[in-house]
Protein backbone atom coordinates (compact mmCIF):
# COMPACT_ATOMS: atom_id res chain seq x y z
CA UNK A 1 0.00 0.00 0.00
CA UNK A 2 1.26 3.67 -0.73
CA UNK A 3 2.11 6.24 1.76
CA UNK A 4 -0.09 8.18 0.70
CA UNK A 5 -3.06 5.79 0.17
CA UNK A 6 -2.15 4.30 4.36
CA UNK A 7 -2.20 7.93 5.28
CA UNK A 8 -5.59 8.64 3.64
CA UNK A 9 -7.01 5.60 4.95
CA UNK A 10 -5.75 6.71 8.60
CA UNK A 11 -7.14 10.47 8.14
CA UNK A 12 -10.59 8.64 7.26
CA UNK A 13 -10.53 6.35 10.57
CA UNK A 14 -10.06 9.38 12.47
CA UNK A 15 -12.60 11.34 10.74
CA UNK A 16 -14.92 8.57 11.44
CA UNK A 17 -14.24 8.24 15.00
CA UNK A 18 -14.10 12.13 15.17
CA UNK A 19 -17.86 12.38 14.13
CA UNK A 20 -18.93 8.87 15.50
CA UNK A 21 -18.27 10.47 19.02
CA UNK A 22 -19.92 13.58 18.43
CA UNK A 23 -23.22 11.55 17.95
CA UNK A 24 -25.45 12.00 21.13
CA UNK A 25 -27.08 8.59 22.39
CA UNK A 26 -30.26 8.93 24.91
CA UNK A 27 -29.21 7.86 28.68
CA UNK A 28 -32.12 8.16 29.95
CA UNK A 29 -35.79 9.14 29.14
CA UNK A 30 -38.89 9.15 31.20
CA UNK A 31 -42.32 9.97 30.23
CA UNK A 32 -43.29 12.82 32.28
CA UNK A 33 -47.45 13.59 31.22
CA UNK A 34 -49.99 11.08 28.83
CA UNK A 35 -53.13 11.77 28.71
CA UNK A 36 -56.19 10.29 25.99
CA UNK A 37 -58.68 12.06 28.64
CA UNK A 38 -59.92 8.41 28.80
CA UNK A 39 -59.89 8.95 32.81
CA UNK A 40 -61.45 12.28 32.53
CA UNK A 41 -57.62 13.60 34.06
CA UNK A 42 -57.49 17.87 33.51
CA UNK A 43 -55.05 17.67 36.63
CA UNK A 44 -52.03 20.44 35.64
CA UNK A 45 -54.52 21.43 32.56
CA UNK A 46 -55.61 24.69 31.82
CA UNK A 47 -58.31 25.70 29.63
CA UNK A 48 -59.45 21.87 29.81
CA UNK A 49 -63.14 21.12 28.53
CA UNK A 50 -64.00 17.61 27.70
CA UNK A 51 -66.88 15.93 25.74
CA UNK A 52 -67.54 13.04 23.55
CA UNK A 53 -67.15 12.77 19.64
CA UNK A 54 -67.38 9.81 17.81
CA UNK A 55 -67.26 7.56 20.89
CA UNK A 56 -64.05 8.82 21.92
CA UNK A 57 -63.31 11.62 24.69
CA UNK A 58 -61.52 14.88 24.11
CA UNK A 59 -60.43 18.60 24.98
CA UNK A 60 -62.52 21.07 22.62
CA UNK A 61 -63.45 22.16 21.05
CA UNK A 62 -61.25 25.30 20.74
CA UNK A 63 -61.47 28.96 19.02
CA UNK A 64 -59.15 31.61 19.48
CA UNK A 65 -57.99 29.67 22.62
CA UNK A 66 -54.95 28.75 24.40
CA UNK A 67 -54.90 25.40 25.97
CA UNK A 68 -51.33 24.59 28.18
CA UNK A 69 -49.87 21.37 30.86
CA UNK A 70 -48.08 22.78 33.26
CA UNK A 71 -45.47 20.35 35.14
CA UNK A 72 -43.07 20.82 38.15
CA UNK A 73 -40.03 18.72 39.70
CA UNK A 74 -38.95 17.37 36.43
CA UNK A 75 -36.10 14.62 36.24
CA UNK A 76 -32.96 16.03 34.51
CA UNK A 77 -33.03 16.37 31.26
CA UNK A 78 -32.00 18.31 28.14
CA UNK A 79 -34.44 17.88 25.55
CA UNK A 80 -37.98 17.14 25.78
CA UNK A 81 -40.13 15.34 23.20
CA UNK A 82 -43.70 16.79 22.95
CA UNK A 83 -46.06 14.83 20.94
CA UNK A 84 -50.19 15.86 20.64
CA UNK A 85 -53.13 14.34 18.33
CA UNK A 86 -55.10 17.29 17.43
CA UNK A 87 -58.39 17.03 15.08
CA UNK A 88 -59.25 20.01 12.79
CA UNK A 89 -62.37 20.71 12.35
CA UNK A 90 -64.94 21.83 9.73
CA UNK A 91 -64.18 24.81 7.57
CA UNK A 92 -60.19 25.68 8.11
CA UNK A 93 -59.00 27.99 5.11
CA UNK A 94 -55.15 27.70 5.47
CA UNK A 95 -52.97 30.27 4.20
CA UNK A 96 -55.45 31.93 2.30
CA UNK A 97 -55.23 35.58 3.41
CA UNK A 98 -58.06 37.79 1.77
CA UNK A 99 -58.73 39.50 5.49
CA UNK A 100 -61.75 37.76 5.96
CA UNK A 101 -61.34 33.86 5.63
CA UNK A 102 -57.73 33.42 6.68
CA UNK A 103 -54.97 32.58 7.58
CA UNK A 104 -56.24 30.49 10.18
CA UNK A 105 -52.77 30.11 12.42
CA UNK A 106 -52.01 27.03 14.88
CA UNK A 107 -49.40 27.02 17.16
CA UNK A 108 -47.29 24.92 20.06
CA UNK A 109 -44.44 25.66 21.93
CA UNK A 110 -42.83 25.33 24.99
CA UNK A 111 -42.41 28.13 28.33
CA UNK A 112 -44.38 30.86 26.34
CA UNK A 113 -41.87 30.33 23.45
CA UNK A 114 -43.26 28.75 20.31
CA UNK A 115 -41.87 25.86 17.97
CA UNK A 116 -44.95 25.41 15.37
CA UNK A 117 -46.48 28.03 13.79
CA UNK A 118 -48.35 27.14 10.86
CA UNK A 119 -51.90 26.62 9.18
CA UNK A 120 -54.40 24.13 8.35
CA UNK A 121 -57.05 23.66 5.57
CA UNK A 122 -59.74 21.55 5.12
CA UNK A 123 -60.50 23.15 1.79
CA UNK A 124 -61.38 21.15 -1.27
CA UNK A 125 -58.89 21.14 -3.34
CA UNK A 126 -59.50 20.88 -7.61
CA UNK A 127 -57.94 23.10 -10.31
CA UNK A 128 -59.52 26.30 -10.22
CA UNK A 129 -60.60 26.25 -5.89
CA UNK A 130 -58.01 25.32 -3.31
CA UNK A 131 -57.15 27.17 -0.27
CA UNK A 132 -53.28 25.47 0.92
CA UNK A 133 -51.85 24.75 4.38
CA UNK A 134 -48.41 25.37 6.04
CA UNK A 135 -48.16 21.86 7.82
CA UNK A 136 -46.15 19.71 7.42
CA UNK A 137 -43.95 22.85 7.61
CA UNK A 138 -44.46 26.29 9.54
CA UNK A 139 -45.64 28.74 8.05
CA UNK A 140 -45.60 29.73 5.02
CA UNK A 141 -45.18 27.21 3.13
CA UNK A 142 -47.76 26.13 -0.06
CA UNK A 143 -48.83 22.17 0.92
CA UNK A 144 -52.30 20.66 0.14
CA UNK A 145 -54.83 20.77 2.25
CA UNK A 146 -54.55 17.79 5.08
CA UNK A 147 -50.81 17.39 4.09
CA UNK A 148 -49.76 14.98 6.77
CA UNK A 149 -53.13 14.24 8.17
CA UNK A 150 -52.94 10.81 10.27
CA UNK A 151 -56.72 10.53 9.45
CA UNK A 152 -58.94 12.54 7.09
CA UNK A 153 -62.27 10.31 6.55
CA UNK A 154 -64.23 11.94 9.61
CA UNK A 155 -67.33 14.17 9.44
CA UNK A 156 -66.97 17.96 10.56
CA UNK A 157 -67.74 18.62 13.87
CA UNK A 158 -70.81 21.59 14.03
CA UNK A 159 -71.23 23.50 10.27
CA UNK A 160 -69.63 20.67 8.53
CA UNK A 161 -70.81 18.14 11.26
CA UNK A 162 -73.36 16.53 8.56
CA UNK A 163 -70.33 16.18 5.78
CA UNK A 164 -67.63 13.77 5.43
CA UNK A 165 -64.00 14.53 5.37
CA UNK A 166 -64.07 17.94 7.59
CA UNK A 167 -62.29 16.76 10.23
CA UNK A 168 -58.96 15.85 9.84
CA UNK A 169 -56.18 14.23 12.35
CA UNK A 170 -52.60 14.99 12.95
CA UNK A 171 -49.52 14.21 15.08
CA UNK A 172 -47.70 17.21 16.27
CA UNK A 173 -44.41 16.20 17.21
CA UNK A 174 -41.34 18.31 18.17
CA UNK A 175 -37.96 17.81 19.93
CA UNK A 176 -37.20 20.89 22.38
CA UNK A 177 -34.06 21.82 23.90
CA UNK A 178 -34.92 21.97 27.50
CA UNK A 179 -33.02 21.96 31.09
CA UNK A 180 -34.70 23.41 33.14
CA UNK A 181 -36.11 20.96 36.20
CA UNK A 182 -38.47 23.46 38.19
CA UNK A 183 -41.20 23.17 35.31
CA UNK A 184 -42.23 23.18 32.23
CA UNK A 185 -45.61 24.67 30.29
CA UNK A 186 -46.66 22.93 27.05
CA UNK A 187 -49.33 24.92 25.55
CA UNK A 188 -51.25 24.96 22.26
CA UNK A 189 -53.22 28.18 20.60
CA UNK A 190 -54.66 28.99 17.48
CA UNK A 191 -55.21 32.54 15.99
CA UNK A 192 -58.41 31.81 13.72
CA UNK A 193 -59.92 34.44 11.53
CA UNK A 194 -63.62 34.26 10.31
CA UNK A 195 -65.32 37.58 10.58
CA UNK A 196 -67.50 36.94 7.98
CA UNK A 197 -69.49 34.15 10.26
CA UNK A 198 -72.31 34.65 12.96
CA UNK A 199 -70.68 31.66 14.77
CA UNK A 200 -66.91 31.67 14.22
CA UNK A 201 -66.62 28.67 16.57
CA UNK A 202 -68.94 26.93 14.35
CA UNK A 203 -67.39 27.68 11.36
CA UNK A 204 -63.43 26.42 12.74
CA UNK A 205 -61.85 24.53 15.72
CA UNK A 206 -60.11 22.43 16.79
CA UNK A 207 -59.32 19.54 19.56
CA UNK A 208 -57.34 17.41 21.13
CA UNK A 209 -56.83 13.81 21.40
CA UNK A 210 -53.97 12.95 22.66
CA UNK A 211 -50.58 14.65 24.79
CA UNK A 212 -47.43 13.02 25.57
CA UNK A 213 -44.49 14.68 26.47
CA UNK A 214 -40.55 12.87 27.34
CA UNK A 215 -38.22 13.61 29.43
CA UNK A 216 -34.94 13.15 28.14
CA UNK A 217 -31.29 13.32 29.28
CA UNK A 218 -28.90 12.18 26.18
CA UNK A 219 -25.03 12.07 27.38
CA UNK A 220 -23.47 15.20 25.20
CA1 LIG B 1 -63.63 28.89 7.51
CA1 LIG C 1 -60.92 30.84 8.68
Amino acid sequence: MGKLLRSLHLFALLLFLGLASCVESVENQVQIYNNNFSKLDLANFENGRLFIWRNDTIAGWYNNEEVAVTLYDLPAHNYLKVSAEILIHDSWDGNWDDGISGPDYWFMGIDSVDVVRTTFSNSPCESLYCLYQSFPNDFFRQNYPKAGAIETNMPGLCQFGGFQNYTSRYRVEKLIEHTNVDSMRFHMRDALKQTNSPWPKCDESWSIAKISILAIQTNS
